[in-house]
Order: C-alpha cells, then sequence, then structure tokens
C-alpha cells in the first residue's frame, strides 16, 4: 500500500517531479475558486503555484466544490497537494501546492460564505461550465431557474454560483469590505460581463442598494481559458503513483499548451500574473471569439461526427483522414471569415496549431467527454458563426453538419441500452429524440421548436430551417457509411 500524498510526505518525491518552490505554510488565502474539477487545476491552480514560486504572497486558493464532495474527498487528505501531469512529446510531472483549503459548498455552507467574506480574500474565479451560471438563452440570469428561485427565497443558505457569491458581496459590504473581483473561467463569450449582469440581477431581487453597489464597486473581468484537459484515467493514476512512489487521489493531465487571457480590471490588487505567462489585456473579446469558435466548434464537430463514425477519441478522430479534412475546411471557409484576428495573431497559424493539438498521441481525450451538454456549447461555438454567416448571405451547409450530427447523436442516445445523456436539458432532448420518426423536417421542427434550445431569430430563419435539415437528412441513418458519404459531400 503506498502512502498518500500529503504535505508531510512531500520530501519523499523523487526528484524528477517538479515540487512547490515555495513555502506553502507562508501563503495566506487570497483567492476562492468555485469548481476544482480537472480544469481548475490544470490551468488556474497552475498559475497561481507559478506566482506563489515567484513571489510568494497570499494568493493561496480555497476550492470551493459546488455539488459533489469528490474533490473535497480526494484533495482534504492531501493537504489540497495533487499532481499535474503534462503529456505531449516529452512528459513532465509536478506537484501543484497552490490549494491550501478544500471545502463542500452544501455540507460546509458557512466556512464557505466566511471565506467569502474574509478580507483576505480578493479574487474569486469560476468553473463551473455554462450550466452552472443557470442562465437563460439570451445570457442573462434566468430567475426562473430552480435553482435561483431556490436561492432567491432562502439567500442565506444558497445553494448555487450566484447565490454564493451575492451573500458573500453582502457581507463583505455589511462589514465595510471591497468587494471580490470575480473571474470567470469558464468557455463563454463575455463570461465576466455575464457573472456580473447575474449578480447584480439576482440581488436585485433581494435588496437594490446591494444591487447598486456590486454594479458600481464590483468588478467582472472577461476571460478566455484555454488547455485541453482530459479527464483522468486509470492509465494516468498508475503513471502517477509510479513515478511519486505515493499515492494521489486525483492526478490531473493535460497537454502542454495553455493560455489564459485575461481583462485587466480587479477591484483590489492581482498577483503579477503577467510574469507567469497570463496576458492581461483590456479586450479579451477577440481571443475569446476566436478560441471558441476555432477550437471548441471544430471539438464539438469531431465529437458528434467522430461518434457516429464510431471513433473515440480526439486523436482517432483526426486519423479518420475525411473527418480531418472536413474539419479543416470547416475553419477555412466557414469559421474564419467570422473571425477577426486578436491584435498580432495569425488566426491561419494558430487554426493549424488547433488541429495539431488535436493530434497529440500522448493523451486520450474521449469524445464522449466534449459531447457533454451540447445544449448548453452549440449556441456559443457553432450558432453564432452560423448567424454571422446567414448575415453575410453566405452559404450555411456544412456549418449545419455538426449541428445535425448532434441531433443524430441524440437519437442514437435515446436507444435502449445506450449511455445515459449528460446534458441538463436531457429530458427534453430525450423525448424529441424518441418522437423522431426519420422525417428530416419533421424531426428537425422536433428540436427547433424546443423552448429557449435555439436562438429564437435562428430557430425562425426558413434558411437554417433548411440546410439543418438538408444536412439532418444527408446523414442518412446516423451510420458510419451515411456520415462518410455526408463529409464527402461537404469536402
Ligand atoms: C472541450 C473543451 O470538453 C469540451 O467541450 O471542447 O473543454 C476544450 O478541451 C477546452 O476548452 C480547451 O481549452
Amino acid at each position: 500500500m503506498l502512502q498518500r500524498l500529503s504535505d508531510a510526505t512531500l520530501g519523499r518525491v523523487p526528484a524528477s517531479v517538479g515540487l512547490p518552490a515555495y513555502d506553502r505554510s507562508k501563503t495566506g488565502v487570497g483567492i476562492v475558486h468555485f469548481g476544482p474539477g480537472a480544469f481548475h487545476r490544470a490551468h488556474q491552480a497552475f498559475y497561481v503555484d507559478e506566482v506563489l514560486g515567484r513571489e510568494g504572497g497570499d494568493w493561496a486558493i480555497c476550492a470551493v466544490a459546488p455539488n459533489n464532495p469528490t474533490a473535497r474527498d480526494a484533495l482534504a487528505p492531501q493537504d489540497g497537494l495533487y499532481t499535474l501531469a503534462s503529456l505531449g512529446a516529452e512528459v513532465g510531472l509536478r506537484v501543484i501546492g497552490s490549494i491550501r483549503e478544500v471545502l463542500h459548498a452544501p455540507t460546509e455552507t458557512e466556512a464557505v460564505l466566511a471565506r467569502l467574506a474574509a478580507p483576505g480574500t480578493r479574487i474569486v474565479t469560476s468553473t463551473v461550465t455554462e450550466k452552472g451560471y443557470c442562465l437563460d438563452a439570451s445570457g442573462a440570469l434566468d430567475l426562473s431557474h430552480p435553482a435561483i428561485r431556490q436561492d432567491l427565497a432562502n439567500p442565506r443558505q444558497p445553494a448555487s454560483l450566484v447565490g454564493h457569491l451575492v451573500e458573500g458581496l453582502r457581507r463583505r459590504r455589511a462589514a465595510g469590505l471591497a468587494p471580490f473581483t470575480v473571474v470567470s473561467c469558464d468557455n463563454l463569450p463575455r463570461n465576466g460581463r455575464k457573472v456580473g449582469a447575474a449578480l447584480v440581477a439576482f440581488a436585485a431581487e433581494l435588496d437594490p442598494d446591494l444591487s447598486a453597489w456590486i454594479e458600481g464597486e464590483g468588478a467582472f473581468p472577461n476571460t478566455m481559458v484555454d488547455s485541453i484537459t482530459p479527464a483522468t484515467d486509470d492509465a494516468l493514476r498508475t503513471r502517477v503513483d509510479g513515478a511519486l512512489g505515493l499515492h494521489d487521489a486525483w492526478p490531473i493531465q493535460r497537454e502542454p499548451f495553455t493560455q489564459w487571457v485575461v481583462e485587466d480590471w480587479f477591484r483590489d490588487g492581482r498577483p503579477d500574473l503577467a510574469a507567469v505567462g497570463v496576458e492581461l489585456t483590456s479586450d479579451v473579446a477577440a481571443f475569446d471569439r476566436a478560441k471558441l469558435r476555432l477550437l471548441n466548434g471544430p471539438h464539438s464537430t469531431l465529437a458528434y461526427l467522430g461518434l457516429l463514425l464510431g471513433r473515440e477519441t480526439v486523436a482517432e478522430a483526426m486519423a479518420d483522414e475525411a473527418l480531418a479534412r472536413f474539419v479543416a475546411t470547416l475553419m477555412e471557409r466557414d469559421i474564419l471569415p467570422t473571425v477577426p484576428p486578436p491584435p498580432g495573431f495569425d488566426l491561419r497559424a494558430y487554426g493549424q496549431a488547433i488541429l495539431e493539438r488535436f493530434r497529440n498521441p500522448g493523451i486520450r481525450h474521449l469524445l464522449s467527454q466534449i459531447a457533454w451538454d451540447g445544449s448548453q456549447k452549440l449556441p456559443v461555438r457553432l450558432l453564432g458563426t452560423v448567424a454571422d454567416r446567414l448575415a453575410a448571405g453566405a452559404e450555411i451547409g456544412r456549418l449545419c453538419l455538426p449541428v445535425a450530427g448532434w441531433l443524430h447523436f441524440l437519437r442514437t442516445r435515446a436507444r435502449p441500452g445506450q449511455p445515459a445523456l449528460v446534458d441538463p436539458l436531457a429530458d427534453k432532448l430525450l423525448e424529441a429524440a424518441r418522437a423522431c420518426g426519420g422525417e428530416p423536417v419533421a424531426d428537425v421542427a422536433r428540436f427547433l421548436s424546443l423552448p429557449g434550445l435555439f436562438p429564437a431569430d435562428l430557430a425562425a430563419d426558413p434558411r437554417f430551417r433548411e440546410a439543418l435539415a438538408q444536412a439532418y437528412a444527408g446523414l442518412g441513418d446516423g451510420s458510419p457509411g451515411a456520415v462518410r458519404q455526408a463529409l464527402a459531400v461537404g469536402d
């Protein structure tokens, strides 16, 4: 039986594995993070670890698990330590030390609120996925969302992210403290503005003065985050335990590439992020559009069409020549024209580098993981591009193929014996999928009429309805043979 990784056993980690380059006991908590899953620990916690290694300071992280206690149960016995594996042509392992405290919101609500209201807390970051913000299709707070209604009825005992942040801010205001800066790190355009507006809207239902204070005093920088982070698997656990000679209950893996672009708008100070490679800028919009459309859009395309073709991972999907060619064409002809280049950016080179990253043989990134939460991801990743192309009077046939692929994927998931569909709208989607009879116009109309699924303008646009039905028909019965034919047509 291996001993557990922890402060007490850290000294036994072999020299080949990187260690925190600072005295952890001297770092106070300055950042509270909601959602310490794989992405946060591969990305923001890594950057903060670098900051602590350079300048020390009180920027350690209190990680809050908003739903299940898995992260707390894995990390608390390890004093917050875990291993980050960077997997590319070379493999790099290092133990990250920036998480100093781990709380489970549902069972430790008061401790979380006290941490949010503590004078030392200056920044709150979040990776709660698109659905964790409880927004409606227009990007505004959905006041009818069950979690929001519950928190509005009982604001001192919140359960949602928005409820926690507003109660934390209320306490700070009552104590005469500045608000913390809220840094959303999810794949949403204008993520900072959206979370800021959601907090203001939620507080307005309770106390207009608090709402005005949050709006006037708060800071909600937009961000773009990027690093491909496949879920932890057994191969990683075995590799890490073997290299450390200790047991790490939840190591994390990612590709070597990582990027974080942050709008430089902080209310009460920030660490020297630029010194550790974070790009601070006055405008994130061009970066987030480039990333969401050129990386996440193709990712979702590979996921749905690749799964229909029977592929399991992104690298396997990229090894399918017809699919890889289709994705490259989609990027070049349909997506690129809608993306204004961020300053100093060569978009073609950026797109090429993304395709190379997708081919990384060092990681096994499951297509089924990317296929999660399609109802939340597609509007941001593909449907905005479709709308822009329509507005420019361009053809949208190719862009509709991954959207139609998603509908076929839903139909396969609705069959008995299939893995459960992971999506906040799973019930509605599966009901629609089960009702489909294979007639393209009628099937597509079923999905288009689901409230809040497609943006209203697009759902009502006959050009979109027709192109989507055609792409859906092109995919036939969704079998590999039919998908292959459709890919050839889309070329
Ligand atoms: C992926 C992203 O799971 C998904 O939907 O498209 O998580 C992707 O790997 C990251 O955004 C890369 O930065």
